[in-house]
């Protein structure tokens, strides 16, 4: 390990290619320029005397200067702001009667991995904790090339031809006028298009629900949203879908606490990402195979090719086939993180694309793109864009910054000087694409199988629980109340091909009646899907769950010391966290290291919150207005509480339990102030549920 920083987790074989390209400053080295010249004066520019001009001579200063001046390269134009982690994937059992892919084909074979997790509308500078999708990027470093799978944390996408991706951004990203909002699709633009285009419809349901406020990236499902084909050994072709399963469950943010994290803590899902994997508690996800027969394409009362649509998992089931393990940082934000550059062209034999037109016109944005971020056509030689195969074997030369030096005096092809080499490969080894027979005009025009633009939308309203539906009502009543009227009723009216329930709810909300009736037919009947719903996800582990313990001087040292081990046995962080730094004076009149303030620790920042006991410690909470509030904010968002002894009477004075009355779901209080084993393993059977809804925002309560 060298002397400021570097990883100890030496790795898989892309993160050891990645070693000669890392900078280590040794005890012994001392500061250069960029041409090897030592630097004897890093502080003093060279002037015409101490007092006088600087000159321009001095080419240690313009270097510096020059260089910083050039720091910057164009965000990316969506999905700028993102975080990203080294791991690897294992499949755990051959896919060979499925595709020719070999990294799907050996359980005993780790693939190097680069995950880039991100926002989509929002500046690199924006906070994590918008309402947006979550862009969710698989760089497969596999022995036939890389394999970018480019998805979202949806399943489907707000638009169903590429041709109109453009304008779909245009219209979510700040306002060309004034550039406001910043990363926030609340604003006239966004909901102006929705109510032209009403294929977002679907889309625009999974943006209002709790999947667009995730707790974490590691509490986030993945999805490759399009049909894509696999192709076996025998050129027999399938479609497939891609899903990533999250290990720990999907778990989403409340509204409340995400607007105020934005401020508090704008970094929350990148730094959870960095120090899960810091701490060794390394994010985990399954791989899930949706496979549908060739023969059964049109089997579905929606088109396969429809990115607006999803394969309901109770009519295709979701085969588990193998896992991913996100277990290294970056060393480097930018030479990492910012450089990689995904395509949804790097794709290795056994694996082809579909008809689908909005991934079609993705195969030609995402080279594009990245000539124009990344300066030219030689990007693939950044070091976190290297395959770990042979690659570059070809005739293509020169271009900024190329870095091969490829030797020899041919750079065509067919050559007969050069032997004829590179020599193309054969099909059994080489990528070929899927040969489907196309018989058609060339015209402009969507296929009527694309015209449904409502029914799945019903399907993922229906299949949400009362809570969930609450969720949605509310951000669609948040959002629309920030725009114009006449597109709010609009909305109004374009959700009732959705739900009269629904559209009546969040007409209600706005003081509006729909002005005219659905479209003929609309709202479908429908069967609903389970597995769309949050509240049926696993609930089976604290695994990196954060709780706080509220405290104060004279709060009792016994019940904080015996949680806090109870906590982190099962697997929770656990943070001290008082109105002041330094040691508690607990009740014993021993101390304990606190390790954080209420302001710079809110409770936004956890996932739950015990109170100890102690009475002096109890009176000193009661009378802390910022502990008050700690308690009040920690219930509206429906998180566990748990108190012991003189701790509940902390909760009584904040009006959040009554003595002698039924305690709220989620609180749980002892009057003994002892931590038992059963209190402290009913409190983690409260934090595995993540939230107790059913207390879910009351408004007299002042936070
Ligand atoms: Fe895209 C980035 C996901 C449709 C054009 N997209 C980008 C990223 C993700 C997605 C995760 C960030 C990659 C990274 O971390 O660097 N995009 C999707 C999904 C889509 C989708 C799941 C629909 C199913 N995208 C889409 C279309 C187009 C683009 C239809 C253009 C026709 N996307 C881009 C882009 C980006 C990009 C402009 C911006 C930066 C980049 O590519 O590298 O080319």
């Amino acid at each position: 390990m060298s002397l400021f920083g570097g990883k100890t987790n030496a790795g898989n074989a892309k993160v050891k290619a990645l070693e000669p390209f890392r900078v280590h400053v040794q005890e012994d080295d001392e500061l250069t320029t960029n041409q090897g010249l030592k630097i004897v004066d890093n502080q003093n520019s060279l002037r015409a005397g101490p007092r006088g001009p600087t000159l321009l001579e001095d080419f240690i200063l313009r270097e510096k200067i020059t260089h910083f001046d050039h720091e910057r390269i164009p965000e990316r134009v969506v999905h700028a702001r993102g975080a990203a982690a080294h791991g690897y994937f294992q499949v755990y059992e051959s896919l060979a009667p499925l595709t020719r892919a070999k990294f799907l084909q050996d359980p005993s074979k780790i693939t190097p991995v680069f995950v880039r997790f991100s926002t989509v509308g929002g500046s690199r500078g924006s906070a994590d904790t918008v309402r947006d999708v979550r862009g969710f990027a698989t760089k497969f470093y596999t022995e036939e090339g890389n394999f970018d799978l480019v998805g979202n944390n949806m399943p489907v996408f707000f638009i169903q031809d590429a041709i109109k991706f453009p304008d779909f951004v245009h219209s979510v990203k700040p306002e060309p006028h004034n550039e406001i909002p910043q990363a926030s699709s609340a604003h006239d633009t966004l909901w102006d298009f929705v109510t032209q285009q009403t294929e977002t419809t679907h889309m625009i349901m999974w943006l209002m629900s709790d999947r667009a406020i995730p707790r974490s990236y590691a509490n986030m499902e993945g999805f490759g949203v399009h049909t894509f084909r696999l192709v076996n050994e025998d050129g027999k072709s399938r479609f497939v879908k891609f899903h990533w399963k999250p290990k720990l469950g999907v778990h989403s943010l409340v509204w409340d606490e995400t607007q105020k994290l934005a401020g508090k803590n704008s970094d929350i899902n990148r730094q959870d990402l960095w120090e899960q994997i810091e701490a060794g508690a390394f994010p985990e996800w399954e791989l899930g195979l949706q496979i549908v027969e060739e023969s059964d394409e049109m089997k579905f009362d929606f088109d396969l090719l429809d990115p607006t649509k999803l394969i309901p998992e109770e009519l295709v089931p979701v085969k588990i086939v193998g896992k991913m393990v996100l277990n290294r940082n970056p060393d480097n934000y930018f030479a990492e993180t910012e450089q990689v550059a995904f395509c949804v062209s790097n794709i290795v034999p056994g694996i082809d694309f579909t008809n689908d037109a909005l991934m079609q016109g993705r195969l030609f944005s995402y080279l594009d793109t990245q000539l124009l971020r990344l300066g030219g056509p030689n990007f693939h030689e950044i070091p976190i864009n290297q395959p770990i195969c042979p690659f570059r074997i070809n005739n293509q030369r020169d271009g900024l910054h190329r870095q091969a030096i490829n030797v020899g005096k041919t750079n065509y092809d067919i050559n007969s000087i050069s032997k004829g080499l590179p020599k193309q490969s054969i099909a059994k080894r080489g990528y070929v694409s899927y040969a489907e027979r196309i018989d058609a005009n060339k015209i402009r025009e969507r296929s009527a199988t694309f015209d449904d633009h409502f029914s799945q939308a019903t399907l993922f309203w229906l299949s949400m629980s009362p809570v969930e539906q609450d969720h949605i009502v509310k951000a669609f009543t948040f959002e629309l109340s920030k725009v114009q009227e006449v597109i709010r009723q609009r909305m109004i009216n374009q959700l009732q091909n959705v739900d009269n329930v629904l559209t009546q709810r969040v007409a209600h909300n706005l003081g509006l009646l729909p002005t005219e009736g659905p479209q003929p037919g609309f709202p479908k009947k429908v069967t609903p899907s389970p597995a769309l719903s949050q509240m049926n996800t696993k609930k089976d582990s604290v695994a990196t769950r954060k709780v706080a313990i509220l405290a104060a001087d004279g709060s009792d040292g016994k019940a904080i010391s015996d949680m806090k081990k109870a906590l982190e046995a099962a697997g929770c962080c656990v943070k001290v966290i008082a109105s002041h730094m330094g040691q508690l004076k607990v009740s014993t009149g021993s101390q304990i290291e606190i390790d954080g303030t209420i302001p710079a620790n809110p409770s936004i920042l956890f996932d739950a919150v015990f109170i100890p006991g102690g009475k002096e410690g109890s009176i000193n909470l009661q009378n802390c207005g910022a502990a008050v509030h700690y308690g009040l904010e920690t219930y509206i968002h429906c998180k566990p509480i748990a108190a012991v002894g003189e701790g509940a009477n902390y909760l009584a004075a904040s009006r959040l339990i009554t003595k002698g009355d039924t305690l709220p779901s989620g609180v749980l209080v002892s009057e003994n102030d002892v931590v038992t084993n059963d209190f402290a393993g009913q409190f983690i059977k409260n934090i595995k549920q993540h939230r107790f809804f059913d207390r879910e925002r009351i408004d007299s309560i002042p936070a």
